[in-house]
């Protein structure tokens, strides 16, 4: 008997092209970068935030040369420091010296962003280390209404706005009002991990999504800083895919001197990424400028390494099709060798499989070479180089009718 489909949670359109973009890039910039630290208490004078050589058209062409289709910057860190000329605090870029008070991050980043042609999202912690208010709650609340106001208003359109648990624990802040300015302001961008959250977080900040990753609230924890008060409003759709954070440099948001060493290997970076996108969730690495206001060439090395070995990868499929129905075959015009298999589901109609099974003929034989749960937006299997010339993928338990999107094959140890 078929099983009631009509129940099966959907992607809304904003969230289908957040999920196609599949990686992001995190930026961590702000007065931490000054004082070689992570989390600031807010009492750092704003003259040591001085980037002489600020460029954020080198952050966001980095990105868009890497392969990444959104840039989300803090804004704001726990340490309430603001990186554009917010009239709600002077603790801000205008009592800077950096360009005598007159400058603006964020609205770099948003410039370069549009001319780059990627997304830009933004972080706007709500614990706030600074702001006098803060124990306030109804004060508070207003102040970060405003600054979420201003930035909303000011800055859009955002693809992705960051909400960071971390030091909330036990606070409630009113995210009725805060979501109700963003489905005004911003309805298409992305909300992340508070609020009526429509991306999720995957649970640690390694970059790694758990498999099978499902797509549905059912399946997402909430926030390892949530308590019994940060609860997801009711309005968080069904559908919340996961968003994978991780630092380049190893649990390091934030730039300090002389930390080279910590920087990911590229063998790393690939196992995130096979680990996150190969698992149908989305990445978003951080890179972190230094104090001169750049990213550091060996993180811009990596990075671009990075992304040319995803291209090098899998930018071109020897052979791939789309079907519809419980197995798919692709018939290959000569025998290849392959050691990869990218499936994807059309999510846009639910995610559909529960079960599958990839064979590849060799040898005059049909020989097993993955299994697995979930495909999702993307499934990256990978196994031992293999002689093949036919490939079939049998999906063995599914909700309805398995539509799969993409099966492509490809040989990567050439
Ligand atoms: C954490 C923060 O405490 C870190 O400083 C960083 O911003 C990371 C992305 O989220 O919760």
């Amino acid at each position: 008997m078929e099983k009631q489909v009509q129940q099966l949670p959907r992607p809304s359109e904003a969230q289908l092209a957040w999920q196609d973009m599949e990686m992001g890039m995190f930026c961590h910039f702000g007065m931490n970068t000054f004082c070689d630290q992570e989390w600031g208490d807010g009492t750092d004078s704003p003259v040591k935030f001085n980037p002489a050589s600020l460029d954020a058209r080198q952050w966001v062409k980095t990105a868009k040369e890497a392969g990444f289709k959104y840039f989300v910057l803090t804004a704001k860190h726990h340490d309430g420091f603001c990186l554009w000329p917010t009239a709600t605090t002077d603790y801000s870029v205008a009592s800077s010296p950096w360009k005598n008070g007159k400058g603006d991050v964020v609205r770099e980043c948003e410039e370069a962003c549009r001319a780059e042609g990627i997304g830009f999202g933004l972080y706007l912690s709500p614990w706030d280390r600074h702001e006098p208010c803060y124990p306030d709650a109804a004060a508070y609340d207003e102040f970060y209404a405003k600054q979420l106001e201003e930035l909303i208003i000011g800055y859009g359109p955002l693809t992705e706005i960051w909400f960071d648990g971390a030091g909330s624990e036990g606070r409630e802040y009113n995210w009725q009002r805060i979501m109700d300015l963003i489905n005004q302001h911003q309805p298409n961008a992305m909300v992340f991990n508070m609020g009526a959250p429509t991306i999720r977080w995957v649970g640690n900040e390694d970059g790694l999504a758990p498999y099978p990753c499902w797509n549905t609230a059912e399946s997402a924890r909430v926030s390892m800083f949530s308590d019994a008060s940060l609860k997801w409003l009711p309005q968080t759709p069904r559908w919340v895919p996961a968003e994978c954070d991780v630092p380049i440099r190893k649990d390091r948001w934030f730039w300090h001197p002389d930390e080279e060493h910590t920087l990911l290997t590229l063998e790393q970076l690939m196992d995130i990424y096979y680990r996150s996108v190969g698992h149908g969730a989305v990445l978003l690495l951080n890179i972190a400028p230094d104090s001169s206001g750049l990213f550091p060439d060996a993180d811009v090395e990596r990075v671009l390494e990075f992304g040319e070995e995803i291209r090098r990868r899998f930018a071109a499929p020897l052979y791939e099709t789309a079907a519809e129905g419980n197995v798919t075959e692709l018939v290959l015009d000569e025998q290849n060798v392959i050691d990869h298999i990218v499936t994807m589901e059309h999510i846009a109609y639910g995610e559909r499989v529960r079960a599958y099974k990839l064979e590849v003929f060799s040898d005059g034989a049909w020989k097993t070479v993955a299994e697995g749960s979930a495909i999702g937006h993307k499934k990256i299997d990978r196994f031992e180089p293999i002689a093949a010339t036919k490939v079939r993928l049998t999906v063995t338990e599914h909700e309805d009718t398995p539509l799969i999107r993409k099966l492509a094959v490809y040989n990567c140890t050439v």
